[in-house]
């Protein structure tokens, strides 16, 4: 059997630089795309590395030859200008989509965002939590790049049958940094049970799903990741007596619910 091989976009970011050790298997190859530096292969380690743009046609299109599936993590991860967000994520979502059709690769998993439903009430839905696939209501132009990366990937499902899963991402770091990440830290080993979970699904599907740790303090309702088999271990509670004092926000996207439209935000 020849090796899988999978393509992560934007894998010198934070959550790509997490993923890298821990999606590592044998009779897997990682091709590891970005526009910034990545760590050549480590001795042993099952790398391609691959510099570029996701916004780049040419790149991303030699990037998916022979890929089982796509991590599309690359773009701009907090709130910019409307060009920039619409250049880099949105745009660089349909190249990504538009390539991985093109090269035939079957399944795609897509990093949303809490922040395409940051305008959502925490509460509103009860206590059973904010289920997964709620209707968008973004926070920022970043949460709108989120949105439309659902709706792109809802539309490469329906027309070509790629196998999507869209993952509506808390705050995926080492260790959540405040009272809010609480309730949406996902912590990278969960991550990545998360990932390895959406690689081994029957396809052909369409899914959202939250990507939340076993978080005590949860507002969201994992319901939907059960459903294909994700079982989250970490609880962000274990750090609860190490964080700054303060309150959880009305809003589940905290802080992006008050930052000027459009500009580049250090959030
Ligand atoms: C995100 O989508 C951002 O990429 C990340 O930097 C955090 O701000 C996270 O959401 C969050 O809401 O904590």
């Amino acid at each position: 059997m020849s090796d899988q091989r999978i393509l992560i976009t934007g894998a010198a970011g934070i959550v790509g630089t997490l993923m890298r050790p821990r999606l590592a298997r044998p009779g897997r190859i990682l091709r590891l795309l970005d526009i910034a530096p990545l760590e050549p292969a480590a001795p042993g380690e099952q790398v391609e590395i691959v510099t570029g743009s996701v916004t780049d046609a040419e790149v991303v299109t030699a990037a998916c030859q022979g890929v089982d599936a796509v991590i599309h993590l690359g773009g701009i991860s907090r709130e910019d200008s409307w060009e920039r967000i619409l250049e880099v994520n949105i745009d660089g979502t349909h190249t990504v989509l538009e390539a991985a059709q093109a090269a035939g690769v079957p399944r795609v998993i897509l990093a949303s965002s809490n922040h395409a439903v940051g305008f959502r009430r925490i509460g509103e839905a009860g206590p059973a939590g904010l289920p997964a696939d709620s209707s968008a209501r973004p926070d920022t132009y970043y949460g709108v790049s989120k949105a439309t990366m659902e709706a792109l990937g809802s539309l490469y499902h329906s027309r070509f049958g790629m196998d999507v899963s869209c993952l509506r991402i808390g705050s995926c770091f080492d260790h959540p940094a405040d009272v809010r990440q609480l309730s949406l830290w996902l912590s990278p080993q969960d991550c990545a049970r998360l990932l390895e979970t959406c690689l081994s699904t029957a396809e052909p599907g369409f899914r959202v799903l939250w990507g939340i740790s076993a978080n005590t303090r949860a507002v969201v309702s994992q319901g939907a990741g059960e459903q294909i088999g994700y079982r989250p271990v970490d609880d962000a509670e274990v750090f609860a007596d190490r964080m700054p004092p303060g309150e959880l926000p009305g809003y589940l996207g905290g802080a992006f619910c008050d930052i000027p439209l459009g500009q580049h935000n250090p959030l």
